[in-house]
C-alpha cells in the first residue's frame, strides 16, 4: 500500500557551474556535484517535486585562456571539454535533470532579459574603467592574460587582477611593467567604457535578507557579513572580450557580460531548457538550494542574491551550501605534479562508482577542509561497505534462502516480542534522524546515520541468533529474519541517495517491486513486507580492496590527462 502523505512542494537544486577549462578531480566532486546529487536524490525520494540543474560555465577568461594554450578554436575546445565533464558526472551517477551550457542561445536570451529588467529599474550605470590593452595583439586583455610586478610585495609574476604570492587584489593601473601572457609583449593602460550594477541601492535589502538566514553554516554567514561590513561598491558587469554573452546596449557591440554576471543566470536558463513550467521552480513556494565551493560563497550570498533582489521576482535561495576544499594525502591537488585522483581515470580502474560515492560522502568538506587518503578509502570500503552493509544484506538474504525456503512470514502481533518492538521503533527513529540531517544537507552526518542503521541490524541478528533458534523454534527464527529484512528494506531506501546502484541491488535481492529511489519511496521505507514474502537470490555487492590493488589504483588515478591529448 502506498501512503499518500501531505503534498510536497517544489525544490530546485543547483550545483555551481564548473568552468570547463580542465577535467574535474575528486575535489570538484565533493565540492558541489556529489552533495547536490545526494540532496536531490533524497528530495525526489521524499516526494518533493525536484529539479536538479547545472551546466558548464563556458564564458569568461578561464576557458578562453585554456583553449589558447592548447591551440584549438574555442568552439572545438568547449564542445570536447563539455563532453568530458558530462561523461564524468554520468559515470558518478550525478542525477542532473539538465546539465546545460552557458554558450547556448537560451542562456544568452535569459541573460539579456535579466539585464534589461535591472536596467529598467534604474540599477545600471555607465562609467569608465582603466583596462589593459595589447597593441601587438590589437585587443584588450583581461587580468588573467597579463602578468607583471606586484606593487604590494614585489612578486614578479603577479596576475593582472590578483597577486598569487600575497593574495592582494590589483587593478589594472597598479601592476608594474605589465606584459601579455600570450605574446610576452608590453601592455598599455587605456580607458574603456563599461556598465556597472548599482550595489549601493541594493545594500539595505540584501543586509535584511542575509540577517534572516539562520540556516546558513557559520562560514557562509561569516563570508557574507564580511562583504556587507566592508560596504558594497558598484560592480562592473561588462568586459572587453569577444567570447561571452553580448551586451544589448548601443556602443557595447565589442563587449560581453562579465562571466560572474552571466554564470548564475545559467541556473535560470538551465531550468528554462528543462521544463516549460520553469517559472514555477523560481517563484511561489518553490525552494532553491545552491551547492558550491568556498571561493564561490561571496557570489552566491551577495552578488547573485543582489541581482535577484534588483531584478525580476525570482525566489532567493532557501539555503546556500558552501563547501570547503578537499586535499590529497596532505597536499593540494595538482594536475601538473600528479598529486590527486583525476576523474577521467576512474572508469578504467573498474571500481564501482558507489565505492567512491560512499567514501566521498564521508569526507565532504562541510565544516572545514578534509583529506583524501588511500588507506582510509581502503579501510572504509572493507569495513563499512563490505563488513557492515554488504555483510548484513548477505546474512538476511542467504539465511532466508538456505534455512527458510526463501520465504518470510509476517509474524502475528502476539509473536512480536518487546525487544522486537524496541528494534522496530529504533529503525523508525534512526530513519528520522537521517532525514533531519538530509533536510539540512548535512551529508556526512546522514551517511554516518545510514551506517549506524546497518550496525543496528547486525547487532540484532547477533543478539537474537536465529541460526541457533532455528533448530528448536523455526517460527522465532522466521520472525527475527522478517524484522531484519524490514530493516534491510529501510536501509536500502535511506542509503539510495548515497549509493544508488547498490541500493537497487539490495532491493532486487529482497525481491521488492518499484525502486528505493522512486518518488515517495522514503515515506514507505518502514512499511511492513507482504504477509508472505519471497526474497530473491543473494549476490555479492562489493569485492574487497587489498593492498596490491590499491597501489595499482593509486598509480593510475594520479595520472591526469594533458588537455592537448583530447584534440
Ligand atoms: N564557474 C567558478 C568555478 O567553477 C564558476 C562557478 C559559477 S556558478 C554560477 O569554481
Ligand atoms: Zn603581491
Amino acid at each position: 500500500m502506498v501512503k499518500t502523505g501531505p503534498k510536497k512542494g517544489k525544490r530546485l537544486i543547483t550545483a555551481a557551474l564548473p568552468y570547463v577549462n580542465n577535467i574535474p578531480h575528486l575535489g570538484h566532486m565533493v565540492g558541489s556535484h556529489l552533495p547536490a546529487d545526494v540532496f536531490a536524490r533524497y528530495s525526489r525520494s521524499k516526494g518533493y517535486e525536484t529539479l536538479f540543474v547545472g551546466g558548464s560555465d563556458e564564458n569568461g577568461t578561464p576557458c578562453g585562456l585554456a583553449a589558447e594554450k592548447v591551440g584549438v578554436p574555442i568552439g572545438t575546445f568547449l564542445d570536447t571539454l563539455y563532453g568530458k565533464h558530462k561523461d564524468i558526472y554520468n559515470w558518478f551517477g550525478i542525477s542532473y535533470d539538465n546539465f546545460s551550457r552557458t554558450s547556448k542561445p537560451v542562456h544568452n536570451e535569459t541573460v539579456q532579459d535579466f539585464f534589461n529588467v535591472l536596467d529598467k529599474k534604474g540599477l545600471i550605470k555607465k562609467g569608465s574603467m582603466k583596462v589593459f590593452y595589447s597593441p601587438e595583439e590589437d585587443r584588450f586583455l583581461p587580468g588573467r592574460y597579463v602578468s607583471g610586478e606586484c606593487p604590494k610585495c614585489g612578486y614578479d609574476e603577479a596576475n593582472g587582477d590578483q597577486c598569487e604570492s600575497c593574495t592582494g587584489v590589483l587593478t589594472a593601473s597598479e601592476l608594474k611593467n605589465p606584459r601579455s601572457v600570450i605574446s610576452g609583449g608590453a601592455i598599455e593602460i587605456r580607458d574603456s567604457e563599461h556598465l556597472f550594477l548599482d550595489f549601493e541601492k541594493l545594500t539595505t535589502d540584501l543586509r535584511k535578507w542575509v540577517g534572516k538566514q539562520k540556516q546558513w553554516r557559520s562560514q557562509v554567514k561569516g563570508i557574507a557579513n564580511g562583504w556587507l561590513d566592508e560596504g558594497l561598491r558598484d560592480r562592473c558587469i561588462t568586459r572587453d572580450l569577444k567570447h561571452g554573452v553580448p551586451v544589448p546596449v548601443d556602443g557595447f557591440e565589442d563587449k560581453v557580460f562579465y562571466v560572474w554576471f552571466d554564470a548564475p543566470i545559467g541556473y535560470i536558463s538551465a531550468t528554462k531548457e528543462a521544463t516549460p513550467d520553469w517559472k514555477d521552480f523560481w517563484t511561489g513556494e518553490s525552494e532553491v538550494f545552491n551547492f558550491l565551493g568556498k571561493d564561490n560563497i561571496p557570489f552566491h550570498t551577495i552578488f547573485w542574491p543582489g541581482m535577484i533582489i534588483g531584478g525580476e521576482e525570482f525566489n532567493l535561495p532557501k539555503n546556500v551550501l558552501g563547501l570547503n576544499y578537499l586535499n590529497y594525502e596532505g597536499k593540494k591537488f595538482s594536475k601538473s605534479k600528479g598529486v590527486g585522483v583525476f576523474c577521467e581515470r576512474l572508469p578504467e580502474l573498474g571500481l564501482p562508482a558507489d565505492m567512491w560515492r560512499a567514501y566521498l560522502s564521508q569526507i565532504i568538506p562541510e565544516s572545514g577542509d578534509t583529506e583524501f587518503k588511500w588507506d582510509e578509502f581502503q579501510e572504509r570500503v572493507n569495513s563499512d561497505l563490505i563488513g557492515n552493509y554488504g555483510n548484513y544484506t548477505n546474512r538476511i538474504v542467504k539465511f532466508t534462502n538456505t534455512k527458510l525456503g526463501g520465504e518470510l512470514e509476517r509474524p502475528t502481533p502476539e509473536r512480536v516480542l518487546p525487544k522486537d518492538r524496541e528494534f522496530l521503533d529504533e529503525i523508525k527513529r534512526q530513519k528520522e534522524e537521517i532525514e533531519e540531517s538530509l533536510e539540512r544537507a548535512d551529508i556526512r552526518k546522514a551517511y554516518h546515520g545510514v551506517m549506524e542503521l546497518s550496525s543496528m541490524g547486525n547487532r540484532y541478528l547477533h543478539d537474537q541468533a536465529p541460526w541457533v533458534t532455528i533448530k528448536e523454534d523455526p517460527e522465532r527464527a522466521n520472525d527475527v529474519m522478517y524484522h531484519g529484512a524490514l530493516l534491510l528494506k529501510t536501509l536500502a531506501t535511506v542509503s539510495a541517495p548515497f549509493i544508488p546502484d547498490t541500493a537497487e541491488k539490495v532491493w532486487d535481492q529482497l525481491n521488492l517491486s518499484g525502486s528505493p529511489l522512486a518518488k515517495g519511496a522514503w515515506d514507505t521505507a518502514t512499511d511492513p513486507l507482504d504477509k508472505k514474502h519471497k526474497v530473491g537470490e543473494p549476490q555479492l555487492l562489493f569485492e574487497g580492496l587489498d593492498d596490491k590493488r590499491v597501489e595499482e589504483y593509486k598509480e593510475k588515478a594520479s595520472k591526469a590527462t594533458d588537455l592537448a591529448g583530447f584534440f
